[in-house]
């Protein structure tokens, strides 16, 4: 049986590993199916990649919202009478039936991929498919970084940043709900956690196989549960794993505890959400944070050594030039190492999405660096994106890598 998975591109062309990819397909390796292939649309040209899919029996893609149209365009070029395309990630869990809609899409995956995807190659001809969540992690196998042909994605960071990064999960979920966040319609709000000796073994293994130099976990946010991750912590230095590494952080769960066991354990940066230094605007984000403690999380990681990077969120509906001036006075007091400034994007599976308004939407255009779809009761979206230029150019300094390049 040949299945052929696809990562569709994103017209801001932007690429990352395909570890969702790189999961199922180590999971059904592990149950006897390895005629698998993967092609991504970022790398591969649509041509190569039709053709490839001339003589398989599964097809499937993983899709966020802006990687729907070209997800769709190459299906509707592969569908055959004897082919399944399916498609999984973020937007088909979100809608499904929307996503079935369209002719040449046979079944969506709602949900986590592995075990739904095994039971679609074991012969499930069900339009909507989804498992019950695995509850060990352990069981799953490391994701084969072979296949998604990684190397691709490690050459293009050592461009960028000069050095050889690759991501590692350590968990699945988040128990936060900030509106703006879509993680809990494919996760739920259930957070399940790899063993720390089960994560230290890929750690290990990523570090070694592909030379590695900096590890990023891409957790939503990293070791939750301090006990785990002191023990992470604790584990690393034991097995005397120099690689540094960097994580997703709130700032609200770390304490000093966490942060000089990180430290210790070769942490470098800590990537923090602040989105926005007024109160108002974090509360209609559901955000879960104060100010206060963006203060003392910012004081405490500069005093520390880290290399911190703040995240802020302009475009919240009631959002005025005021809240932006709060906001420019906090990443003023604490002083950043990096900074990025997104616009809300009202993805399917947030808060902000509105099947009525949002229905026709074309997703592909719709990123956080910049979309014409936001505009708040005080602020037109042409307004808003002049802030967000305005401060690129002001903090041009110590702006994302990827926001200097866009702008
Ligand atoms: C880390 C991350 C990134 C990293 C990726 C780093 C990396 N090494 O992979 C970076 C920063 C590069 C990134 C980029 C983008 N991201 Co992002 N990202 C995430 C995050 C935090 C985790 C995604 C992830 O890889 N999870 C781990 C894997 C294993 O999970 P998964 O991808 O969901 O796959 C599982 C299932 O969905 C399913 N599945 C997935 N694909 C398929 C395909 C088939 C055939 C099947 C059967 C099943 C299946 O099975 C998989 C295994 O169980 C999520 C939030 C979240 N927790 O979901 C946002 C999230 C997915 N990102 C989002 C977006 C929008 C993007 C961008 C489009 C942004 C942009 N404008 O460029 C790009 C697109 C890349 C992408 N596909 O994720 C949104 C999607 C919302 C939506 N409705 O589309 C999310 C949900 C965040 C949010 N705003 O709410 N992202
Ligand atoms: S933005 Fe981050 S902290 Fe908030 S709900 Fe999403 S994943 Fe959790």
């Amino acid at each position: 049986m040949k299945i052929v998975f696809i990562q569709p591109k994103t017209i801001f062309g932007n690429t990352w590993e395909a570890l969702n990819i790189g999961y199922m397909a180590a999971y059904l390796k592990e149950q006897g199916y390895s005629d698998t292939h993967f092609f991504s649309g970022f790398f591969d040209l649509d041509e190569m990649i039709i053709e490839e899919c001339k003589d398989a029996d599964i097809v499937g893609f993983s899709c966020t919202s802006p990687q729907m149209k070209h997800a769709l365009q190459l299906a509707e070029k592969i569908k055959n009478s004897k082919n399944w395309i399916v498609f999984g990630g973020v937007h088909p869990s979100v809608l499904p039936q929307d996503t079935l809609d369209n002719k040449c899409v046979d079944a969506v995956v709602v949900g986590e991929g592995e075990s739904a995807m095994l039971k679609i190659v074991q012969g499930d001809r069900s339009r909507i498919v989804q498992s019950p969540y695995i509850q060990d992690l352990d069981e799953l196998p490391f994701p084969d970084r072979l296949l998604i042909k990684q190397e691709r994605n490690i050459q293009q960071a050592y461009r960028d940043n000069n050095l050889r990064i690759a991501s590692i999960f350590s968990s699945r979920g988040c128990p936060f709900n900030c509106a703006f966040c879509a993680s809990h319609c494919v996760w739920t709000r259930r957070v399940r956690f790899r063993s720390v000796n089960n994560v230290l073994d890929e750690f290990t293994q990523v570090v070694k196989d592909l030379n590695i130099d900096f590890i990023k976990f891409s957790d939503d946010t990293f070791g939750l549960q301090k006990d785990w991750l002191i023990n992470f912590c604790q584990e690393k230095i034991k097995r005397n794993l120099n690689a540094p590494f960097g994580c997703n952080i709130r700032v609200n769960t770390a304490d000093r505890e966490i942060l000089e066991w990180l430290k210790k354990a070769g942490c470098k940066e800590l990537w923090a959400g602040v989105e926005s230094g007024s109160p108002k605007i974090l509360e209609e984000m559901n955000k879960g944070i104060d100010i206060e403690q963006v203060k003392w999380f910012f004081a405490i990681t500069k005093e520390m050594g880290f290399f911190r990077r703040a995240y802020i969120l302009l475009g919240m509906p009631n959002e005025t030039k005021n809240d932006i001036k709060m906001t420019e006075d906090l990443i003023d007091k604490i002083e950043p190492d990096m900074v990025g400034f997104t616009i809300l994007a009202p993805y399917p599976g947030t808060s902000f999405y509105d099947p009525v308004r949002h229905k026709n939407a074309d997703w592909s255009l719709v990123d956080e660096y910049g979309n014409n779809l936001v505009e708040g009761k005080y602020l037109t979206n042409v307004e808003l994106v002049a802030e967000q230029k305005r401060l690129v150019k002001k903090y041009k300094d110590i702006i994302t890598y990827r926001q200097k390049n866009i702008s």
